[in-house]
């Protein structure tokens, strides 16, 4: 079978002095970093939806990239080259991972039978490329924020037959999930949300939305899905208020519904950002929950306000990511799922390669800096140091649960007013990171 990415090599590791811009500078699959190959530790993922389907268009114009891969569009048979590109394109640069949504993989018929009988037969084509090519699933998930029929949502509509048809789409899709042996299943609510309260029953809406999970939980269970279910956390864009805003929200609401011993968080570095918070923030807040459960991988524009899912450069930022991924001794099922795009001007094949190669070199580098960090034990040991007044006397009865409020009232009045309290230290620890991430060549 002739190439389809033509005239592009097989990705390999050459080193931080290589000029060559197809080869990685960083990430060296095998290279052991703490306990574990780097392609353990980070577990790439392609986005079937980014890679596979867009082109750039925009709401100001049509699309820049050619990613028919000669077939005619919204056909089977491009269906079928879409496979072939994402086997080639994940071949040669030995990405072991993907993620798709239902109708990622197969145009959507009218009939929901015909779209499922299109996803039985592909994801036979798929299931034999990945015994091939030893590549497997991530996570799957259902689109149901597309079809223009979830306008108003689809846990969330306002419409019984259209709640039945999103159960139907995440029914398949978890079939399908199971079918590939996926890791995971994420439920994104693109329309689960609102733009105004005169016309919505919030509290109505979020009993619905837990419904169809403890329905999707059951029957994902039934068929031997062992994996982990994700919400993916975003507070606004399409809708102007999602549900799933953030971290703490979502953990919220798995709990105050019962379903937080099947799900875990998917987080997304520009989601964070959009709602307000760092990336590192929301993954500390999933990681202290035991929640933390796969990452989306990108970056977003803090100049822009909207979802730029741009390919993650920003070392600092991965770095910090993975520092807080190896504190709490990594994903157990998750990986790096990279949900960007090229920009719109960056439209060729080529492009599509510079951009991996961007994120999974700037991943290389915050898994080799934060394992520095953690071997270095200067934070960490600052950290123990900073709270050490709890460690014992009246500080250990505290954290015991033994003290009451009037033996601490006690306690203060006896002691009189504490001396100052102490230094946080911000600059000396960013200091040290710095050292750290600039002293020595990667
Ligand atoms: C959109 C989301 C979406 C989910 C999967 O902003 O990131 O792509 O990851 O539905
Ligand atoms: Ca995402
Ligand atoms: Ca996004």
């Amino acid at each position: 079978m002739s190439e389809i990415f033509e005239g592009i090599p097989q990705i390999k590791y050459e080193g931080p002095q290589s000029k060559n811009p197809l080869s990685f500078k960083f990430y060296d699959a095998d290279r052991v970093v703490l306990d574990k190959p780097m392609r353990e530790h980070l577990r790439f993922a392609m986005a079937w939806w980014h890679n596979m389907c867009a082109t750039g268009a925009d709401m100001f114009g049509v699309g820049t990239a050619d990613k028919s891969f000669d077939a005619c569009v919204k056909t089977m048979e491009h269906a079928y080259k879409k496979v072939d590109a994402a086997f080639e394109f994940m071949n040669k640069l030995g990405i072991e991972y993907f993620c798709f949504h239902d109708v990622d993989l197969v145009p959507e018929a009218d009939d929901i039978n015909i779209t499922n009988t299109r996803l039985d037969e592909i994801t036979d084509y798929i299931k034999a490329k990945m015994l091939q090519y030893g590549k497997k699933l991530l996570w799957g998930t259902a689109n149901l924020f597309g079809n223009p029929i979830y306008m108003n949502g689809a846990g969330s509509s306002d419409s019984a037959q259209i709640f039945c048809f999103a159960a139907a789409q995440i029914k398949k899709a978890l079939d399908i999930t199971v079918k590939l042996k996926g890791r995971g299943y994420v439920f994104w609510g693109g329309r689960e949300g609102y733009e105004t309260l005169l016309n919505t029953d919030m509290k109505f809406e979020l009993d619905n939305i837990a419904r169809l999970m403890h329905m999707a939980v059951d029957y994902g269970r039934s068929i031997g899905f062992t994996g982990d279910f994700y919400i993916e956390p975003k507070p606004k864009e399409p809708m102007k208020h999602q549900y799933d805003y953030d971290t703490a929200t979502a953990i919220g609401f798995l709990k105050e519904y019962g379903l937080d011993k099947d799900f875990k968080i998917n987080v997304e570095a520009n989601h964070a950002t959009l709602a307000g918070h760092t990336f590192r923030h929301e993954l500390r807040v999933a990681a202290m929950n035991n929640m933390l459960g796969s990452i989306d991988a990108n970056q977003g524009d803090l100049l822009l306000g909207w979802d730029t899912d741009e390919f993650p450069y920003d070392v600092y930022e991965t770095t910090m990511c993975m520092y807080e991924v190896l504190k709490v001794g990594g994903l157990k099922n998750g990986g790096l799922n990279f949900d960007a795009k090229n920009r719109r001007p960056s439209n060729t094949f080529e492009d599509m390669f510079y951009a991996f190669i961007l994120g999974m070199d700037a991943y290389a580098l915050g898994i080799i800096n934060a394992a520095k960090i953690l071997e270095d034990g200067r934070i960490e040991e600052f950290l123990l140091q900073r709270y050490s007044s709890y460690n014992e006397g009246i500080g250990k009865r505290i954290v015991s649960g033994e003290a009451t409020l009037a033996e601490l009232s006690s306690f203060a009045c006896e002691k009189g007013a504490p001396s100052r309290a102490q230094s946080g230290r911000q600059e000396k620890l960013q200091s040290i990171i710095n050292q750290l991430l600039f002293s020595k060549t990667q």
